[in-house]
């Protein structure tokens, strides 16, 4: 895909393909025992979606970046380097499947459904859209996605609560929430997941495991492998490479499988990288978080580039002959995708103009 300087990460700005990180990536496909299945069975749509769902999440923050350095916005939570871990999860799911995202995942609220310039409505406090100015944290019912909640964790146990439900009701849905790796040294995900592992429950926890919390490397603090989460409650912990679309895509399906068997809830272990700061507001200090190395490596596993490049490789895919066919095809999708993105930014800038929240409603919906 096109790149953004001076928005995008720098080791994303002159993307190529790395051959030993590319043969890596086909070798985790080639290694697991499902997803070559799933491939080869897959509706050719599917990896459409997968591409578009990638580019749209990478030009949303890169639109979000546009306004914290334009002035428009003080700053901004992105989810750059990590899109995978969101799309492809989302990919495995069914439409009525409920999920609670973390605000690092905020492309499951569009992915959803809810229109995309609502999304940066929040953003912008317009008095138009769900919040009502009040919060840049997304989440309608309707959609099937549970807002983001500030506290880090809570929402383990919101979702094992919506897991529940359907357990109750014999319904077959599960509910996914991500965490972050940070995230799971709180009480809430361990309250969450022991009533979850009791009552066996339909619930997917993805451990987003970005390396860093905040400004604390993971590696300087946590003494238990984030893998023993799963076995400490007892139940299925599984782990997927979260900058592969397809893996987690695979890994999130076998988990789905697993609780509708009856076998919930599921610890799906995603390893990926934060490719910036905690929010845009502490780049440079992250910078220093990591060395030039960590960065570059990680860099060379852009879930997008990579992607691409694995389609290329496969045409067949996409129902075409040559990898050059493929290219016409992502241009294209890209092309709609970039149209679509900016015109949502537009309308939710004319709505920062034309609808501020209005005043008198301020305490409407306040309990406490
Ligand atoms: C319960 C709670 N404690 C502290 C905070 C402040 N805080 C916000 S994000 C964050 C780091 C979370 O790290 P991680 O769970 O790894 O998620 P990431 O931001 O890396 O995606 C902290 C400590 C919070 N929001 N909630
Ligand atoms: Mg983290």
């Amino acid at each position: 895909m096109r790149r953004y300087p001076p928005h995008d990460p720098k080791e994303y700005i002159d993307w190529q393909p790395d051959s030993a990180v590319q043969s890596a990536y086909r070798q985790t496909i080639d290694e697991s025992s499902t997803l070559p299945g799933r491939i080869a069975a897959a509706d050719p749509a599917l990896f459409g979606r997968l591409y578009t769902g990638l580019v749209r999440s990478r030009l949303y923050d890169i639109a979000l970046k546009r306004w914290v350095r334009t002035g428009v916005l003080t700053k901004a939570w992105l989810g750059l380097g990590e899109e995978a871990s969101t799309i492809g999860a989302l990919e495995a799911l069914a439409a009525e499947d409920p999920v609670g995202p973390m605000i690092r995942n905020q492309s499951a609220a569009f992915q959803k459904g809810i229109p995309l310039e609502d999304c940066f409505k929040v953003y912008l406090g317009t008095g138009d859209t769900i919040t009502r100015g009040r919060d840049l944290h997304i989440g309608d019912l309707n959609h099937h996605v549970v807002c983001p909640i500030s506290h880090v964790g809570d929402l383990v146990p919101v979702m094992a609560g919506f897991a529940l439900s359907f357990k109750m009701r014999g319904e077959d849905r599960v509910a996914l929430t991500w965490t972050g790796e940070g995230a799971t040294r709180t009480g809430t995900v361990h309250e969450g997941l022991a009533v979850a592992a009791s009552a066996r429950v339909p619930l997917i926890v993805v451990v987003q495991d970005n390396h860093v919390a905040l400004g604390t490397r993971r590696d300087d603090k946590l003494r238990s492998s984030l893998e023993s989460i799963a076995a400490s409650h007892g139940v299925t912990g599984l782990r997927c490479d979260g900058n592969h679309v397809l893996d987690v895509y695979d890994t999130i399906a076998t988990a789905r499988e697993l609780c509708l068997a009856g076998e919930g809830p599921v610890v799906v272990y995603s390893r990926t990288f934060r490719m910036g700061g905690h929010a845009t507001h502490d780049e440079a200090e992250a910078r220093e978080l990591f060395s030039g190395d960590e960065f570059a490596d990680w860099g060379k596993r852009d879930p997008v580039g990579c992607f691409e490049e694995y389609l290329r490789s496969e045409p067949a895919l996409l129902g075409v002959k040559t990898a050059k066919a493929v290219t016409k095809k992502l241009e294209k999708w890209e092309a709609a995708v970039t149209e679509e993105v900016e015109s949502a930014a537009a309308v939710a800038l004319e709505s920062k103009k034309n609808h501020p929240p209005d005043p008198t409603t301020l305490l409407d919906g306040v309990v406490a």
